[in-house]
């Protein structure tokens, strides 16, 4: 059995404590491997280790950090195939999402940081011929970057990345729930040429090691995607320390259809963004706004094009939807549908665990599920769910569908059907989330700023946000 091992120092070590945590294969429900149930020690031997490598790799040239990160990104597409195995055997996702989406979208992402930095400049003030301020942006020292489960390498390498562009050292954790990739990825960084401690990666769960570094007096910004609960927690701690924090919490997006709506896009796009790797995307649409006058027309080729969903075995091409990430989260789901038929709603197709026969009986599979018949402000409709599970709501009035998909206490993304272009730009002003798509789901240009507002996040991450964050601004005023 793989016993995973933390990266530190530029070395693969166990946990000082010894003990390791069970991977389960979420797809089998059986144990494939073994997590370092890494603590406080190991980070802090981690710190350590950054600190060192912090003197010499703050003062590296962009030059020479973007080749580095370029040559991260050609190990990773070099053993392609292994990592698109290793992410579907971890998360449950279908291996044909994973080849996809997920892993050439860490290979973008380590690409777009390492040539984004060598564009990244600075301001300058001229004060009318007096004096010249220019600002310089530093790197911060030593972050962490802490990350989910459903988008494993993806999210990791989305703050590993700009951290070590902007000369940063980094103590890094996945999630103990898919940590595959990341341990992967300590190989590469080593053929990559990245000098020791410069990127260090501690397993283990988030209580111990993610707390550990939150904790930490020496690592100056955390950078987190996950709950909105995990979020409070750690804002808790790190904003009396003044660290810096990026926060990329929940969602409950709401996917607005106007009756004057390419049809067939709306609804092929609505059936991507309602079950896409299973729901388990921060960013998928689980409120369907429905204009009163397509609303059955809509329900019934919705229903129809679920039902062709293939859910089963994530290492089976013809497979729409794996397996969900971890027992407990599947119980949650399940948990969700009960909560929406006690609140009186209506399960109009799935609605139930599906159990494969053969080598994934024992995996956590639940088929996709439409619910109608519930108000936009019952808890089905308000609170994170995560899953493939989506709510149907009638609407009339554009100003009603923007009290409802405005209600909750989230504010991270939002899609819009219609063709008519003003009411497009209304809407995309009146929506208060960090992202609005028009007529499109999950399109996304890594310049854009990405990230939400209210309770789904502090910050935003992408293009030169991200370089921001991991900076460090010193204004220098020269008098002429
Ligand atoms: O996430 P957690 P969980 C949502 C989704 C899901 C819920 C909980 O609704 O049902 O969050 O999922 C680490 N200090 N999202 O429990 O716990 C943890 O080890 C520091 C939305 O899996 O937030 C992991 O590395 N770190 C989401 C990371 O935080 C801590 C993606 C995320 O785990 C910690 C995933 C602590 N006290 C879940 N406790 C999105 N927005 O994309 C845990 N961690």
């Amino acid at each position: 059995m793989i016993r995973i091992k933390n990266y530190i120092g530029g070395e693969l070590k166990e946990p000082i404590s010894g003990s390791y945590i069970d991977n389960i294969e979420p797809a089998t429900g059986e144990v494939y491997s073994l997590i370092p149930d890494s603590d406080k020690e190991d980070v802090d031997l981690a710190v350590k280790a950054a600190q060192k490598a912090s003197i010499s790799w703050s003062q590296t040239s962009r030059d020479e950090r973007s080749n580095i990160l370029i040559n991260i990104a050609n190990g990773i597409e070099s053993r392609m195939d292994a990592f698109v195995h290793a992410e579907s055997k971890d998360n449950g996702k279908p291996l044909s999402l994973a080849r996809k989406v997920d892993i050439p979208r860490a290979i973008s992402n380590f690409k777009f940081f390492a040539t984004s930095i060598l564009h990244f400049s600075s301001e300058s003030h001229d004060m009318d011929g007096y004096a010249l301020n220019y600002t310089l942006r530093e790197p911060i020292g030593v972050v962490g970057c802490i990350s989910p489960w459903n988008l494993p390498l993806y999210l990791f390498s989305w703050k590993i990345a700009p951290a070590l562009a902007t000369g940063n050292c980094v103590i890094a954790k996945p999630s103990e729930v898919t940590p595959m990739t990341a341990f992967m990825l300590s190989d590469v960084c080593k053929d990559a040429g990245l000098p020791d401690g410069v990127l260090n990666i501690i397993h283990g769960l988030g209580p111990k090691v993610g707390a550990a570094i939150t904790e930490h007096v020496d690592i100056k910004a955390i950078s987190f995607t996950g709950g909105t609960e995990t979020g409070r927690q750690i804002a808790r701690t790190a904003s009396p320390m003044f660290k810096k924090i990026s926060l990329e919490l929940g969602g409950k997006n709401p996917n607005i259809i106007f009756s004057d709506c390419d049809f067939e896009k709306a609804l092929n796009t609505s059936i991507h963004s309602s079950f896409a790797n299973q729901g388990q995307i921060c960013l998928c649409g689980s409120r369907i706004f429905l204009q009163r006058p397509i609303y059955d027309k809509f329900k019934k080729a919705f229903i129809d094009k679920t039902k062709a969903l293939v859910v089963g075995d994530p290492m089976d091409n013809k497979t729409n939807l794996g397996a969900i990430v971890s027992k407990p989260h599947y119980e949650k789901i399940l948990s969700y549908i009960e909560l929406a038929k006690e609140e009186g709603g209506k399960v109009i197709s799935g609605g139930e665990a599906y159990k494969p026969e053969g080598r994934c009986k024992g995996g956590y599979f639940i088929k996709p599920t439409i619910i109608e018949g519930l108000s936009s402000s019952c808890r089905l409709n308000q609170e994170e769910v995560f899953g493939p599970l989506v709510c149907l709501i009638p609407f009339d009035k554009e100003e009603e569908v923007v009290e409802f998909a405005n209600s909750t206490e989230y504010g991270l993304a939002a899609s819009i059907w219609t063709t008519d272009l003003n009411k497009a730009h209304r809407m995309g002003r009146a929506i208060k989330s960090g992202i609005v798509w028009i007529n499109c789901w999950l399109l996304r240009d890594l310049r854009t700023p990405f990230g939400g507002m209210k309770n789904s996040g502090v910050g935003r991450e992408g293009g030169e946000e991200a370089l921001r964050f991991f900076t460090e601004q010193k204004n220098v005023c020269v008098k002429v």
